[in-house]
C-alpha cells in the first residue's frame, strides 16, 4: 500500500475483534495466591523497609536469574538513577536514543550528560563502533539498552568500557531472563537495571531491581534506595527514597511461580507471529540470534519505508481493534529537551532515525489465544494488501 494512503471499505475484511487487544497485559498470580502471600504481612504488620517478603523476593530473583546480587527498587527508573548514582559518575555518559525516556531521563536526573550514539542495523542496540566514536576525555560510562529483550553487544561494549577506563551500565527493562549462550545477561557489566512495571513480562505493578556483580556496589545501592540511612544514628549518603514495599514485593514472590510458563506463551505466540507473517515483501520480525535466549517482551515487526507506511498499519490495525504501540517513537534524541545536544543531530542517528520509523511492536501476552494471534495475522495481510 502507498505510504500514507487510506484503504476503502472492503466486504472481504477480516471482522474487527470484539474486545481491544492491547500490545501486552500483565501476568497476574491467582488472586488466592496473592492473599496467602499477604497474610503474613497482616500479622507482622511490616509494610516497608527491608521486611521479611522482601528479603525473600529477592532471593527467590536471585535464584531464578541465576546471579548473586540484586537490590530490589520502586521501579525501573528508579533502578537506572541508583545504579548511575552508585557508580560516582561525572561527565558524559553515551547511550542510545532508540528508548524509553526512562534511560536518558535518569542519566539527566543523575546531573550527567547525555551523548547519543548509533544502533545496529540489526539487533538495534548500541553500535560499538560508533560507541568507540563517541568517547572524549568527558565520558564516564556507557548506558547500552537490551531494547525488546536483544542483547546489547556485552563482549564489544566491555572491551572499548576497559580501553578507556569507563563504567559499562546495561538498561535491562526488557530482558528479564535474557541469556546469551546460556549466560544471564545480567552477568555483563557493572550493573543491570530491571523493570517490573505492569507491562513488563515479570511485574509487580510498579517496581525494578539493579542486578550487580560486587557486593560493594550492592551495599551502596541498598543504602542510596534507603535515603543513605545505614543505623538509627548515621546517614553515611545523600539517598533517596527507592525501597520496595512488602505488598509489592509479595506480588512479586507470588508473580514469579508463573514467569516460565509465561515466557514459554508468548515464545508460541511469537511463532505463531512468525509463520503468519513470512514471506510480506516489505515487512521482517526481528531477527533473534541462534545462541540468543529472549526475554519475549515485545514482538517487533519493520515495515520498510518506502514499501509501507508503519503509521499506516499501526492507525489501521486500531479499526479492528488491534493497538499495537511504535516503541521507540518519538527518539529521545527527538524530545525538545535532548535535541540540542551535538549528538542528538540525526545525521549522527542515521539507523536509529530509520528504526524509529520503522517498528511496530505487536500484541505479546501469554493470555492471547493462538488463534488471535492467527487473525492478527490475517488483518496485517489484509492492511498491507499482501
Ligand atoms: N527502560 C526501558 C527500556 C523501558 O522501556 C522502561 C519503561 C524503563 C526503563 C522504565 O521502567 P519503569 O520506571 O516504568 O519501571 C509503558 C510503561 O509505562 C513503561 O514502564 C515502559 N518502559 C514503556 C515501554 O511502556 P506506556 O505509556 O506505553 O504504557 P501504557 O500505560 O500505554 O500501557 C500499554 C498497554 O499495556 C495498555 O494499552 C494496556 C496494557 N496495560 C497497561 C497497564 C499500565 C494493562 O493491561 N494494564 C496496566 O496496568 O508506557
Amino acid at each position: 500500500m502507498i505510504p500514507g494512503g487510506t484503504l476503502p471499505v472492503d466486504s472481504a475484511a477480516p471482522r474487527a475483534f470484539d474486545d481491544p487487544i492491547y500490545v501486552t497485559r500483565p501476568l497476574l498470580p491467582d488472586l488466592q495466591a496473592y492473599v496467602e502471600e499477604l497474610q503474613g504481612i497482616w500479622d507482622r504488620r511490616w509494610l516497608t523497609n527491608k521486611g521479611q517478603v522482601h528479603d525473600a523476593f529477592e532471593q527467590a530473583l536471585c535464584a531464578y536469574l541465576r546471579i548473586s546480587h540484586l537490590s530490589l527498587v520502586s521501579s525501573g527508573t528508579t533502578a537506572l538513577m541508583l545504579a548511575l548514582r552508585a557508580c560516582e559518575l561525572s561527565g558524559e555518559v553515551i547511550t542510545t536514543a532508540l528508548t524509553s525516556p526512562a534511560t536518558v531521563n535518569a542519566i539527566r536526573w543523575c546531573g550527567l550528560t547525555p551523548v547519543f550514539a548509533d544502533v545496529d542495523p540489526v539487533f538495534l542496540t548500541l553500535d560499538p563502533t560508533a560507541v568507540e566514536r563517541a568517547v572524549t576525555p568527558q565520558t564516564a560510562a556507557i548506558l547500552g539498552v537490551h531494547v525488546y529483550g536483544m542483547p546489547c553487544d556485552v563482549e564489544a561494549l566491555q572491551a572499548i568500557a576497559d580501553r578507556h577506563g569507563l563504567r559499562l551500565i546495561y538498561d535491562g527493562a526488557h530482558a528479564f531472563g535474557t541469556a546469551i549462550g546460556g549466560v544471564p545477561v545480567l552477568e555483563f557489566g557493572d550493573a543491570t537495571t530491571l523493570s517490573f512495571h505492569a507491562t513488563k513480562l515479570f511485574s509487580t505493578a510498579e517496581g525494578g531491581a539493579v542486578a550487580v556483580r560486587d557486593a560493594e556496589l550492592k551495599r551502596r545501592i541498598d543504602l542510596l534506595k534507603n535515603l543513605g540511612i545505614q543505623d538509627e544514628a548515621t546517614v553515611v549518603l545523600p539517598g533517596i527514597n527507592g525501597r520496595m514495599n512488602e505488598l509489592t514485593a509479595a506480588l512479586g514472590l507470588a508473580g514469579l511461580k508463573l514467569v516460565e510458563a509465561e515466557r514459554g506463551r508468548r515464545e508460541a505466540i511469537a511463532n505463531v507471529y512468525r509463520e503468519g507473517l513470512r514471506g510480506i515483501e516489505g515487512l521482517e520480525c526481528l531477527d533473534i540470534p541462534p545462541l540468543v535466549r529472549n526475554s519475549q517482551q515485545y514482538f517487533v515487526v519493520r515495515l520498510q519505508a518506502g514499501v509501507h507506511s508503519r503509521d499506516d498499519l499501526w492507525e489501521q490495525l486500531k479499526t479492528f481493534n488491534v493497538f499495537a504501540r511504535r516503541y521507540f517513537h518519538p527518539l529521545c534524541s527527538n524530545m525538545l529537551f535532548y535535541r540540542k545536544l551535538p549528538s542528538a543531530n540525526p545525521a549522527n542517528l542515521l539507523v536509529a532515525s530509520r528504526a524509529t520509523q520503522e517498528v511496530l511492536c505487536l500484541p505479546l501476552y501469554g493470555n492471547l489465544p493462538l488463534q488471535d494471534a492467527t487473525r492478527i495475522c490475517e488483518i496485517v495481510r489484509h492492511i498491507l494488501r499482501a
